[in-house]
């Protein structure tokens, strides 16, 4: 679910009627809307109209919020959120004539009442797409993996590295003239180069993931490139972590100097390195190339855009929140993280111009750390990080684990590559 709009209530004056098995309550109030999507404050006339009859209440909220959208344009939203007694989220249905919000208009929404420390609050979320089972099985037409093997030169010495390609179902090897976008996806810590397409925890595999999308019509088909932050497979179900953030933190440099070059050129991407005097070769095709990973995965992912933003023009971090720390070797709270994520893209070309894609899940280990981070971003005072620039969902009862993120995936992916 993603949040749009998070309104704090005050009533104004409750009117009420009963007869012998039937009530009518009117509730007027206020509200103030305040998110990363909407600031604003409702219009008089908000009113909540509550009814019973034999037992059974529903009730039916009508307002108007007048206030501006996160393109900083002024536009009015009525909304109307229905629910019936017991249900765990509202209906909502939303009328505005925002640009930046008329997904709304027709959006699959929910919303949610709570009471928090006495305050009434009402928020209203987009849903996430969420796979049908059929799914989870193998599509008719199936892409195929391989392995794809790269030199790279580390702290003096030699490697020769791998990864997992995804080839779309139809992929010709000889026709150069159908190029193709490419998703790197990094795995999370102790995990390796097949742990998306296919971990042994996971009902959902990548494969089936991308097979399906791409059959129904849902997304284009892209080259999914799955590597790994470890030098081999030797690190498989261990996760030091010391070790571990820092080749994190490292990997931006890998992909562009050794990665991209080898993987984009074997197989038929948007990558040349003809191009013209003074611009460089990966820079020039990062609006084809996205970053994402799992976890430690998203950690990197963070890291690739603090470090190189200009390498990709997409990124997933996926249940994974961004490590920073001091001098003394100490993790910085999630502000701080967020402030320096600011000053390195201050340095960039493309220091607004990219999309984050971020998704978590609610019982996730990162849950709680990307939703801090998200909201820091969100809260700069360099307004970097917009809903037009960062969309961020999280999924009720998700956990830390390829299944749920494939399901992250499953959302975002047709939005990153719609069908052509
Ligand atoms: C996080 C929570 C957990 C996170 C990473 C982890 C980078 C990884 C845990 C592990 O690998 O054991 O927010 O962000």
């Amino acid at each position: 679910m993603i949040e749009i709009f998070k309104i704090l209530i005050t009533i104004l004056s409750v009117a009420g009627v009963s007869s012998d098995d039937q009530s009518a309550t009117m509730i007027r109030f206020d509200g103030n809307a305040d998110s990363p999507y909407f600031q604003g404050v409702t219009l008089p006339g908000g009113v909540d109209t509550q009814l019973r009859t034999d037992g059974k209440g529903t009730l039916s909220a009508r307002y108007m919020l007048c206030g501006v959208d996160f393109n900083a344009d002024s536009c009015n939203v009525f909304i109307e959120n229905a629910a019936i007694d017991g249900a765990p989220y509202t209906q909502p249905s939303i009328v505005t004539d925002s640009r930046a919000l008329s997904f709304l208009n027709d959006g699959d929404l929910c919303g949610k009442i709570a009471n928090e420390d006495g305050q009434l609050v009402i928020r209203i979320y987009q849903k996430m797409v969420v796979p049908h089972d059929s799914v989870r099985q193998a599509a008719a037409r199936c892409g195929r993996l391989e392995e794809f093997r790269y030199d790279v030169k580390k702290d003096g010495k030699k490697l020769n590295k791998h990864a997992m390609v995804y080839l779309p179902y139809g992929y010709n090897p000889d026709d150069r003239n159908t190029k193709y976008d490419v998703l790197y996806l990094m795995h999370g810590g102790g995990d390796n180069v097949s742990s998306f397409y296919n971990d042994h925890r996971s009902p959902l595999p990548l494969v089936n993931v991308l097979d399906h999308l791409i059959a129904d019509g849902k997304m284009r088909p892209i080259i999914v490139v799955c590597p790994t932050f470890y030098n081999d497979d030797t690190n498989i179900g261990k996760n030091r972590m010391e070790d571990a953030v820092a080749a994190t933190r490292d990997f931006n440099k890998e992909l562009r100097q050794w990665l991209i070059p080898a993987a984009e050129s074997h197989y038929n991407t948007y990558f040349t390195k003809k191009v013209a005097k003074g611009k460089d070769a990966v820079t020039s095709s990062r609006d084809h190339r996205a970053f994402g990973g799992f976890s430690m995965g998203a950690l990197t992912t963070w890291f690739q855009l603090a470090y190189d933003a200009d390498a990709v023009g997409t990124l997933l971090p996926l249940s994974g929140d961004l490590w920073v720390y001091d001098e003394q070797g100490q993790k910085q709270s999630a502000q701080v993280a967020a402030q320096w994520m600011d000053k390195m893209l201050e340095k960039s070309a493309h220091g607004r111009d990219f999309k984050v894609m971020a998704y978590t899940g609610t019982e996730d280990i990162a849950g709680n750390p990307q939703k801090l981070l998200v909201g820091e971003l969100y809260s700069l005072p360099s307004k970097r990080f917009t809903p037009a620039n960062m969309q961020f969902g999280m999924k009720e009862g998700g956990v830390h684990y390829y299944g749920d993120i494939n399901e992250y995936l499953y959302h975002c992916l047709p939005l990153i590559y719609p069908a052509k």
